[in-house]
């Protein structure tokens, strides 16, 4: 039985050090302690290009040490856009018990017999395990897989065939090897269609490479996987081996609402096929509070118990007019109360709209408030009309009079009979019933 220990996308950059080399450390401590033959890392060992001086790089670099220290190592590349090519080279000179191996194309490794190095394979040599790497590739060494595509064939289509007719290829050595005891792994760095990301989006474009089907179609009976930061996997006995696809995930939590716990992979392999176990890295708990409106501190106090120690990302929604009302230093107060590690306030305003009447710039007076009378779904827009005309037409002292006399006239109706107004058409009308 062959115990491979499998790590994936560290993302090692000054802003993810902590949590990537709190994570990272506590999974080579654990492979250590399991003695396992061999180890992996497929991609993403960093977030993005680093200068070979930065502390982060001195991180990565003695964790990779204390590793292969240990036993030997085999490091694929990755997306270029977080590893850049050429970077895995500089780390394979750090100088420790077993040699560091790279893999960064199309190729076949072994571990030795004797167990103290993954080298290339060499025909005739006898290994415990056979590696066949596919990193991410550049344009050119797909292009170059590709002599026999149609031009016309869209590229992630191309790409999806040449990968799966290259794992095909990959069977017959595997079933040889297999009659022989030996076990096989696929590693790479891409996507499983229908995988599922951190954030639980399901991978179902058409420009991802990797499918199930073809993976078990290589007849390895492990397939060793980085990319997607999800842990992941997929079981498969109808090729009379137990074939097990496997994604370790990201090792530690580098974005707030990502699902599930973060993991390394201890794979065991023999002949019989692959059993992975999952083993958790100490990876930070993040939380996200909601509110629609103001903070409410009192609530904040409520939620915040049984916090401690969780990394929090609080979002509200609040008006414009009420913005001012949000008090961010008091919301920190409060987190920081409960023990909350680290505090991150995403606040957003919503704009009020308001509706504009088309054409109300050129109408007059009466139209506009017909106009704003429709807009606002106002009733009895003919009785406001007629009062808009009173005022525009009578002085002010005769308006107050009429009201008053008005108003005199419905409380004493015996008096006199009751004006009505309702046909008036102007206050000139109006005027001449009432004098
Ligand atoms: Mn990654």
């Amino acid at each position: 039985m062959i115990k491979v220990a499998h790590f994936s996308d560290l993302h090692y950059g000054p802003k993810n050090l902590k949590e990537a080399d709190r994570c990272f450390e506590a999974a080579v401590t654990q492979a250590i302690l399991e003695g396992v033959d061999c180890a992996i890392i497929t991609g993403d060992s960093t977030d993005h290009a680093l200068e070979a001086h930065q502390p982060v790089v001195r991180a990565l670099a003695r964790q990779v040490q204390r590793l292969a220290s240990n036993c030997p190592v085999l490091l694929l590349q990755g997306t270029f856009s977080h590893e850049p090519p050429g970077f895995l080279r500089t780390l394979a000179m750090v100088g420790s018990k077993y040699p560091i191996t790279v893999a960064d194309g199309i190729d076949c490794f072994g571990l030795s017999a004797d167990g103290t190095v993954i080298e290339q394979m060499q025909p005739g040599e006898r290994y415990k395990i056979v590696f066949h790497t596919l990193p991410t590739l550049n344009k050119a060494a797909l292009a170059a897989l590709s002599e026999s595509m149609d031009s016309g064939t869209a590229v992630h289509t191309q790409a999806r065939f040449l990968i799966s007719e290259l794992l095909q290829s990959w069977s017959q050595l595997n079933c040889q090897l297999r009659a022989k005891g030996i076990p096989s792994m696929v590693l790479s760095h891409g996507t499983v269609f229908n995988s599922v990301s951190e954030h639980g989006v399901p991978m179902s474009g058409t420009d991802h490479e990797l499918d199930l089907g073809s993976l078990f179609a290589s007849q390895a009976s492990g397939v060793a996987l980085g990319h997607i930061h999800k842990q992941q996997d997929w079981v498969d006995t109808g090729n009379g081996h137990r074939q097990v696809v496997a994604y370790p995930g990201s090792i530690g939590r580098f974005h707030h609402g990502e699902l599930g716990e973060k993991h390394w992979l201890l794979w065991s392999l023999d002949a019989e096929g692959a059993e992975i176990e999952k083993c958790p890295t100490p990876a930070r708990r993040t939380v996200d509070l909601v509110f629609e409106g103001v903070p409410d501190l009192e609530k904040l106090r409520e939620l915040s118990a049984g916090l401690k120690g969780a990394d929090v990302r609080l979002r509200y929604e609040v008006d414009e007019e009420s913005r001012q009302k949000v008090d961010r230093a008091a919301i920190r107060a409060v987190l920081e109360e409960a023990g909350v590690k680290d505090v991150q306030i995403e606040g957003k305003t919503l704009i009020v709209q308001r509706q504009r009447a088309p054409g109300i710039s050129t109408a007059s007076l009466e139209e506009k408030m017909e106009l704003w009378c429709a807009a606002t779904n106002t009733p009895n827009a003919y009785e406001l009309q007629q009062r808009l005309s009173i005022l525009l037409n009578s002085d002010p002292v005769a308006i107050a009079k009429t009201v008053l006399d008005q108003l005199e006239k419905e409380n004493n109706p015996q008096k006199s009979e009751p004006v009505s107004n309702e046909n008036s058409e102007t206050s000139e009308d109006l005027m001449a019933e009432l004098f």
